[in-house]
């Protein structure tokens, strides 16, 4: 390589911008157990094969029509997209569209090191085999049915892309009736559809939707949450600070900080926290205004 020539994407595993939260400076993280970062995959590249022990999520943020392939499945993503990558899972990426893409990665690393439960290889292929048709999982467990003799593997939900499209038809469908959580507008969590249970074993992932000139009454929680703007202008106000948000803009609540949503505009956030590892050890709790 010349000195000073960009390095692809292959050369480097991935390509990604670390959000760090400048509370938490140098620690490659966006809150005390989770990590997030923008991967940028361009025309034509590969993100080669590989597999580790954190769990990761991708909220496709700007473009459409790249690939990622996990355990022998590519699905292609659009926008809004949520896609799961489980932990030890094979997974690269690739771009055959014509556009540049990019996602906001959330991974556990941090909880991970915590645990000194850290482990990684490579495949040492670019790609992986790929041994099933595009769509099987989301057929196979996403249409409200099972395989009759159906085993849970893993904690992970069997689905790995839950499309917006969907998500955005049911909010849109739900929201006739009227009622909304004084704290949370319309909120829906992603779920492995095997249990019921959250859709990844360390982070929980949600999307809520906020209508046109509500307000949130405050709220806390002893998980830290990260979210991603996908429709809609607002504000939040965390702690007392008020931060203007409008689409992919990525902002991050600290734990038990009060939190205030308004919506200038019909909103719709992606968010992910940690809760669900909190659950599982009994440690999470929550506070609302509103009651
Ligand atoms: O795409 O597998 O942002 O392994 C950090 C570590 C993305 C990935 C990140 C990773 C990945």
């Amino acid at each position: 390589m010349e000195a000073g020539e960009l390095i692809t994407a292959k050369e480097a595993e991935r390509r990604v911008l670390i959000l760090e939260n400048p509370g938490l400076r140098g620690q490659s993280r966006i809150t005390t157990s989770l990590y997030a970062g923008l991967q940028l995959v361009l025309p034509g590249e590969v993100a080669p094969a590989h597999r580790h022990s954190q769990s990761a999520l991708r909220f496709v943020m700007d473009g459409g029509g790249a690939c990622t392939a996990v355990n022998g499945e590519r699905t292609i993503m659009q926008e809004g997209d949520f896609v799961i990558t489980p932990p030890w899972a094979w997974h690269d990426h690739g771009n055959e569209s014509d556009r540049p893409m990019i996602w906001m990665d959330g991974l556990d690393i941090p909880m991970l090191s915590f645990f000194d439960a850290s482990f990684a290889e490579g495949l040492g292929e670019d790609m992986q085999e790929i041994t099933k048709p595009t769509g099987d999982s989301l057929a196979r467990y996403g249409a409200n049915m099972l395989p009759v003799d159906f085993e849970k593997q893993g904690l992970a939900s069997p689905i790995f892309n839950y499309p917006y499209a969907r998500t955005r038809e049911a909010l849109e469908t739900m929201r006739q009736r009227d009622e909304w959580d004084p704290c949370h507008g319309l909120k829906m969590r992603y779920v492995n559809p095997a249990d019921g249970g959250w859709a990844m074993p360390t982070i929980a992932p949600f999307v809520q939707l906020l209508p046109k000139g509500f307000k949130t009454a405050g709220y806390r929680s002893t998980d830290a949450t990260v979210f991603s703007v996908i429709e809609g202008t607002g504000r939040t106000t965390i702690g007392g600070k008020t931060f203007e948000w409008k689409p992919k803009d990525i902002f991050v609540v600290p734990s038990w900080h009060e939190v205030v949503h308004e919506a200038d505009e019909d909103a719709v956030l992606f968010s992910y926290s940690d809760r669900v590892a909190q659950q599982k050890l009994g440690i999470w709790r929550e506070q609302r205004d509103a009651d």
